[in-house]
């Protein structure tokens, strides 16, 4: 049995194999263990010598079948490592890298401008009440000028924000004058049944900014739209206000940034007479102030709402707004930021 077995055991040519042999022998009902269950039939002076050699042998196939395991179980190992080595000289697949969306990087660098300046950036929902949208804003149900501002409804009271402005009044309502002024940016979506066409979109973006303090004038707001204008289009562009309407505002006004071959022109009769309207602002009407529970005869200031996608378009004279919502990676990676 011994000899037999190893010459097995030294043949095996796999794992698998040497179990078998550790079967057929040791397991059982395997041909080393017949030899012992045998013993019951021997005389009393047999058993021992017999016992003792039967676990002689045992000890010697249990060794050999141990150390055979050893070389297969190295020689799986290799031929494993052979099989998978990698030919680190291939060259690697390319990753796709991403780029910041044109619209993002237009309001980051605005955020950063106003943080620089101390302003605090403060979201606010996409879906709204009725109540902080227009009412909040001096804007009561029936007013004209909802018109102007249609929007998606959810219920007759919740819908989809027409403006940033609503957070004007939520931060409004939030605000300790004790502590000291407001002065807030809030970037976000808004959404209005507007058509979509090169120039407008159903779903675009707002920045709104506040500034609420005593004695803010309307030469701040100027000063500070002046500085806005400066930092995105570039130091040698001008900025006009020309009356307009908010019922939100009053004074209100359009900002408009001298562009093009007449830039900052007075002759506004020309149709290419140099300036482009790019953002809505005013003095924060003292009804607004008073909804949220301020003190419209002690403090006051400015608001302004700009459209990050006009912003855009006109600075890198992108001319259909709806390439900002069509994820066309040829548009898209145009606008690339370097490092
Ligand atoms: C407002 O929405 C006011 N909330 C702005 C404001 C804030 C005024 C604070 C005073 C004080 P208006 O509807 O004009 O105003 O929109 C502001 C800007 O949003 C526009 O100048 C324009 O740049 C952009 N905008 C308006 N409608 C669309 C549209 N459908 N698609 C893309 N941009 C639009």
């Amino acid at each position: 049995i011994k000899n037999d077995a190893l010459t097995q055991i030294s043949a095996a040519a796999n794992l698998d194999a040497l179990n078998q042999i550790r079967v057929q022998t040791l397991g059982k009902k395997g041909a080393l263990t017949g030899v012992l269950r045998g013993m019951k039939d021997l005389t009393p002076e047999q058993r021992p010598v017999v016992g003792s050699f039967a676990n002689t042998v045992r000890d010697a196939l249990t060794a050999a079948i141990d150390q055979r395991h050893t070389e297969l179980a190295a020689d799986a190992l290799q031929a494993r490592l052979a099989k998978e080595t990698l030919d680190v000289t291939l060259p690697g697949r390319p990753v796709h890298e991403g780029t910041m969306h044109v619209l993002d990087q237009v309001m980051e660098d605005v955020e950063q401008l106003f943080m620089g300046m101390g302003y605090q950036v403060v979201d606010g929902p996409e879906v709204e009440t009725d109540h902080y949208n227009f009412e909040m804003l001096n804007v009561p149900k029936n007013h004209p000028a909802r018109d102007m501002q249609d929007t998606f409804y959810i219920t007759p009271e919740v819908l989809m924000r027409s403006q940033t402005s609503p957070v004007q009044a939520r931060t409004l309502e939030k605000h300790d004058f004790s502590k000291g002024p407001l002065k807030m940016i809030s970037p976000g979506r808004v959404y209005r049944r507007d058509t979509d066409d090169a120039t407008h979109s159903h779903q675009f973006h707002q920045i709104e900014g506040l500034v609420i303090d005593k004695h803010i004038t309307m030469a701040d707001l100027k000063g500070t739209l002046e500085v806005l204008a400066k930092h995105v289009f570039g130091a040698n562009h001008k900025i006009r206000l020309r009356p307009s309407y908010f019922p939100f505002t009053e004074p209100s006004v359009e900002i408009d940034v001298s562009w093009g071959s007449k830039a900052g022109s007075d002759d506004v009769t020309s149709k290419d007479n140099g300036w482009v309207e790019v953002l809505g602002a005013g003095m924060v009407h003292p009804n607004v102030l008073k909804s949220a529970g301020v003190d419209a005869d002690v403090y006051g200031g400015f608001a302004f709402g700009l459209g990050p996608d006009r912003f855009a378009m006109l600075k890198y004279g992108i001319e259909d707004i709806r390439n900002f919502y069509l994820n066309d990676q040829r548009f898209l990676t145009q606008f690339k930021q370097e490092g």
